[in-house]
């Protein structure tokens, strides 16, 4: 670990650290700085916490990751109090829970909400950045924490004659507040990843017609959602400590009860026995079914016969069914989690339009004409994902050493050291960003673990007097290295997914996060253990600290 001493202590600041986000990560990134006795100030887009859970409240919505695991493990008075009422927690629960943390440990005070970063800046003289919001404000602070998360800008495609639609347009991850009376209306759904495929259930029982616009057929298994049994949550309270302890060990940081055998070692009654066995208990924990399935296409073709029978058993239609049977492979996209999705396209006012045969054309003022027929609608929602990754990063113009933009620096894909620093951008780091587990993992878990790393850095950093922390370009760019053969394995890098970039056209296609939540940890606290090997290290000088440049920023208060 090089260090170089030399500049000056930073000048005049606002606060410690300011904090890009009041989801999970930026909440776990408040409470870790403020218990190492920093002044922090979150600044919040929203009007409330939550992140994720406070912009998708579309019909449906539910964590796909059971709730039990999908939660905080660094209080245990926090887990202990909080009482889940589902398997798998619906967004309003979710939302409440992430409110309940906010109260319970006073972290309104250091947020501000209504208010959305715009830009970044290091001042390489005052070591401070610059953070400027949308209603032209700005603070100064050491330390620059991104917590923004990974899918959190919405991408909507760009369809001739959408700005002439004359019904209600409205977005998965932009569900108005109030929520939206839906009764009796013609609905246009278009996109069936995890959105979509939780919504079309609920959107079909609204009593008028549902249209399901189809790009790429889903898989998407049953999560057999219910509340718990008697006694059961206690169990799991009592073993807390032992179950995260076991989660944290695993390569997703969560529990799909893993088979460890591969679909190629046992007879065909017996892996059927097995595909139906995991399928029963549903969830993302049916990936856990054989170990090779996401990896061997030989294996993987099993699994890709089974949700084709699936399919056929449940939708009555054999037409339909035959559309809604994937055409890519198991496991090149993320795992669709919900129940009743293929159930509804048996109900006699779902209709499914597959775009790859039957094209949009245009959107009309009244209705979608694509190249076979015109669908009049009331209503069009777009369940078309995000700019995944990099997308909430990229527009905020973030501006490093030497003025270098980070929207030039990831021309070419996200470039980090363990997802968590960036060569030029000093003391900025991000949570369960680009380059780190974070989507391929519990995603709480992942935002925990780069909380008490982060923290530990910061730690070691106001101890030893160090102002300013980044990796060498030498380090980041073995991180790119590491990240690529991370997933080397996994059919999903040959796949066109949102891990890949590609649904958003133009965007680079790298595989963006991690692969392996056990494997990663491992390396940050050898990393750690090294001294914090990969980082480079400033020193404070002797010299007093001089002011910013420039006019004294605006204090922005909560
Ligand atoms: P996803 O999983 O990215 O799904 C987006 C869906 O929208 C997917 O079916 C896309 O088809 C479809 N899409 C995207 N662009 C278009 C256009 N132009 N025309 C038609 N269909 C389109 O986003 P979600 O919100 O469902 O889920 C994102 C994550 O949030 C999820 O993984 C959970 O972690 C929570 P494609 O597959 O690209 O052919």
């Amino acid at each position: 670990m090089p260090h170089a001493s030399g500049p000056t202590p930073p000048g005049p600041h606002d606060f410690d650290a300011v904090v890009v986000g009041a989801g999970f990560a930026g909440m776990a990134m408040l409470h870790r700085l403020r218990g190492l006795g920093l002044s922090v100030r979150v600044l919040e887009a929203a009007e409330d916490v939550g992140g994720a859970w406070f912009w998708n409240r579309y019909p449906g919505a539910r964590c796909d990751v059971e709730s039990i695991q999908y939660s905080f493990r660094f209080s245990d008075e926090l887990q202990q109090d909080w009482t889940w009422s589902e398997r798998y927690a619906s967004q309003p629960e979710l939302l409440r829970y992430a409110q309940h943390v906010a109260d319970r440990f006073d972290m309104r005070k250091d947020i501000s909400f209504g208010r959305r970063v715009t830009s970044a800046t290091y001042d390489e003289r005052a070591l401070l950045w610059s953070v400027t919001t949308d209603d032209d404000a700005m603070l100064t602070a050491r330390y620059c924490i991104m917590a923004a998360g990974c899918l959190s800008c919405p991408s909507r495609p760009e369809i001739e004659g959408l700005q002439s639609f004359a019904g209600d347009i409205y977005q998965t991850s932009a569900w108005p507040r109030d929520g939206v009376d839906l009764a009796g209306k013609r609905i246009g759904l278009i996109g069936t990843g995890s959105s979509g495929v939780q919504a079309t259930p609920q959107l079909a029982a609204q009593g008028g017609r549902l249209t399901v616009f189809q790009r790429s057929a889903a898989y998407a298994v049953p999560d057999h959602n219910r509340g718990f049994n008697a006694g059961e949550l206690d169990e799991v309270k009592r073993n807390y400590k032992t179950l995260r302890a076991h989660w944290w060990n695993t390569p997703r940081g969560m529990d799909l009860h893993p088979s460890g055998i591969s679909a190629l070692e046992v007879d065909a009654a017996e892996r059927e026995r097995m595909y139906e066995e995991y399928w029963a208990r549903g969830g993302v924990a049916f990936q856990g079914v054989f170990n090779d399935v996401a990896v061997n296409p030989e294996a993987n073709d099993t699994i890709n016969a089974f949700f084709r029978k699936k399919i056929r058993e449940v939708v009555k239609d054999p037409a339909t069914a035959e559309k809604l049977t994937p055409k890519h492979r198991f496991s090149t996209k993320r795992l669709c989690v919900g129940s009743g999705y293929y159930e509804a396209f048996n109900k006699p006012n779902v209709d499914l339009v597959d775009l790859r045969e039957n094209p949009i054309a245009r959107i009309m003022p009244d209705g979608v004409e694509t190249a076979k027929s015109f669908i009049p609608l009331d209503v069009l929602v777009f369940a078309t994902g995000f700019d995944a990754m990099t997308g909430t990063l990229l527009r905020i113009d973030v501006r490093g050493r030497g003025g270098c933009r980070l929207s030039e620096t990831w021309a070419e894909g996200p470039a980090t050291y363990l997802g968590i620093g960036m060569a030029g951008f000093p003391n900025l780091f991000v949570v369960a960003g680009p380059g780190s587990p974070s989507v391929l993992a519990n995603v709480i878990t992942a935002i925990e673990q780069h909380a008490l790393w982060i923290g530990d850095l910061v730690a070691h950093m106001e101890k030893n007097r160090i102002v300013a922390a980044e990796p060498t370009e030498a380090a980041q760019a073995e991180w790119r290295r590491q990240c690529d053969k991370s997933a080397a394995h996994l059919l999903l890098v040959k796949g066109n997914s949102w891990y890949m970039g590609s649904n958003i056209p133009g965007k680079p296609r790298v595989f963006m996060p991690f692969y392996g939540f056990s494997d990663y940890t491992a390396i940050c606290e050898n990393v750690q253990a090294a001294g914090y090997e990969g980082f480079v290290f400033r020193e404070a000088g002797a010299k007093a600290g001089h002011a910013a440049a420039g006019v004294r920023p605006r204090r922005v208060d909560a």
